[in-house]
């Protein structure tokens, strides 16, 4: 009886240190890794990891600004919020699409995020309490969100680096048109300017915190830059920012709800006050102001569609069934 041992053989060993090294030295030349390239598991599982969060936060930040698309001011702000929103949802497609290529189903994807097991951006937890609200978010939160996303464009893994440089484009379409309906707003009475800066302050200290926790307080971030998936640490994009931000908050003409912001000569960088670590953690466990609304509402997309993907998986099967079709199951069976 042929006998298979639980440890691996010598053969298989070297084989795996082949494969490791050639891993690590793909990394250390700066070259993608690609799908059907070896990988460590620990890679794989980070990947996954962050761009099912990533792809998750697409999908739900659609709805923070998709609660205004029925109460936009006129036609043609209507036209450009539906049209961002749309570009989200296909930017949560493209990275399931990039995390399929790592072996994660899109549906085994969506059950981890409307049961609870995978995180989100903490930024969709804050209610759009009014129309200015999808101004800032244009303004800071996509402002943010390029300032992570533009360098993750040169990130180890290739269908996440690719998928990074399309995104990052409407990305930037999106932070425009959040800047120029407030800069409209400013130009307006002094109503519409109080509505934008009481936005501001509310968004304020939360864009911070999309950076993810201070470094020393990050387990993920060492492991990531080695492996070049991360290439930056969070507090320096959270710095980077912030140096941006500022002004263009002065051009806009809003204060920044922060009395500790001050140019620091001898850093050549905006110093700025300590970011609410607790709030951060609380939003991220579960208790922001709308985590609950957020994922019932996913939840209950997901069930309102069920019928569509049953008929969808029916056409594809008749399809693969049917020559006419061009079914090519059909057609080896002839
Ligand atoms: N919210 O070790 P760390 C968008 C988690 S979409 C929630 O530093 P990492 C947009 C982190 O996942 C914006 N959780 O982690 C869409 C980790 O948890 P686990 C989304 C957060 O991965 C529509 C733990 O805290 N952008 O822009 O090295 C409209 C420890 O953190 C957050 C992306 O996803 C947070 N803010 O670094 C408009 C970009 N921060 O998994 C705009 C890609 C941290 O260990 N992602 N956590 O349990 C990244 O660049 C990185 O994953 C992060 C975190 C910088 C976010």
């Amino acid at each position: 009886m042929e006998r298979h041992s639980e440890n691996p053989s010598t053969d298989q060993l070297d084989s795996e240190n082949e494969l490791s090294e050639h891993f690590e030295a793909t990394i250390a030349r700066d070259r993608r890794i690609e799908p059907r390239d070896w990988m460590p598991e620990g890679y794989r599982k980070t990947m996954i990891r962050q761009i099912a969060q990533h792809a998750h936060s697409e999908i739900i930040g659609m709805q923070p600004e998709g609660n205004w698309i029925t109460r936009a001011p006129s036609l043609r702000r209507k036209a450009i919020l539906l049209a961002k929103v749309q570009d989200e949802a296909g930017h949560g497609m493209y990275l399931y699409s990039a995390a399929e290529t790592l072996g994660a189903g899109r549906a085994g994807l969506t059950r981890m995020l409307i049961t609870g097991r995978q995180k989100y951006s903490s930024i969709f937890n804050y209610p759009t309490l009014s129309y200015a609200d999808v101004g800032v978010i244009g303004w800071l939160v996509d402002g943010a969100a390029i300032c992570n996303q533009v360098p993750l464009c040169r990130s180890s893994y290739g269908p996440y680096a690719r998928a990074m440089v399309r995104i990052c484009k409407e990305e930037s379409f999106h932070q425009r048109q959040g800047y120029e309906l407030l800069l409209t707003m400013m130009r307006g009475t002094a109503g519409q300017r109080a509505m934008v800066q009481e936005s501001v302050d509310r968004f304020w200290w939360p864009s911070l915190m999309m950076f993810g926790p201070p470094d020393d307080q990050s387990p993920n971030t060492e492991r990531s830059m080695a492996w070049g998936i991360k290439r930056h640490t969070n507090d320096e994009l959270r710095q980077r920012f912030v140096d941006m931000t500022v002004p263009q908050a002065g051009k806009l003409g809003v204060t920044l709800p922060d009395p500790g912001l001050r140019w620091n000569a001898d850093r050549g960088h905006y110093d700025f006050g300590e970011v609410d670590w607790a709030e951060f953690r609380a939003v991220v466990g579960g208790a922001g102001p709308c985590n609950a609304e957020r994922i019932a509402r996913r939840r209950a997309a997901h069930q309102e569609g069920e019928w569509v993907r049953e008929a969808a998986m029916a056409h594809a099967a008749k399809n693969h069934d049917d020559p006419e079709r061009g079914g090519a199951a059909a057609e080896a069976a002839r």
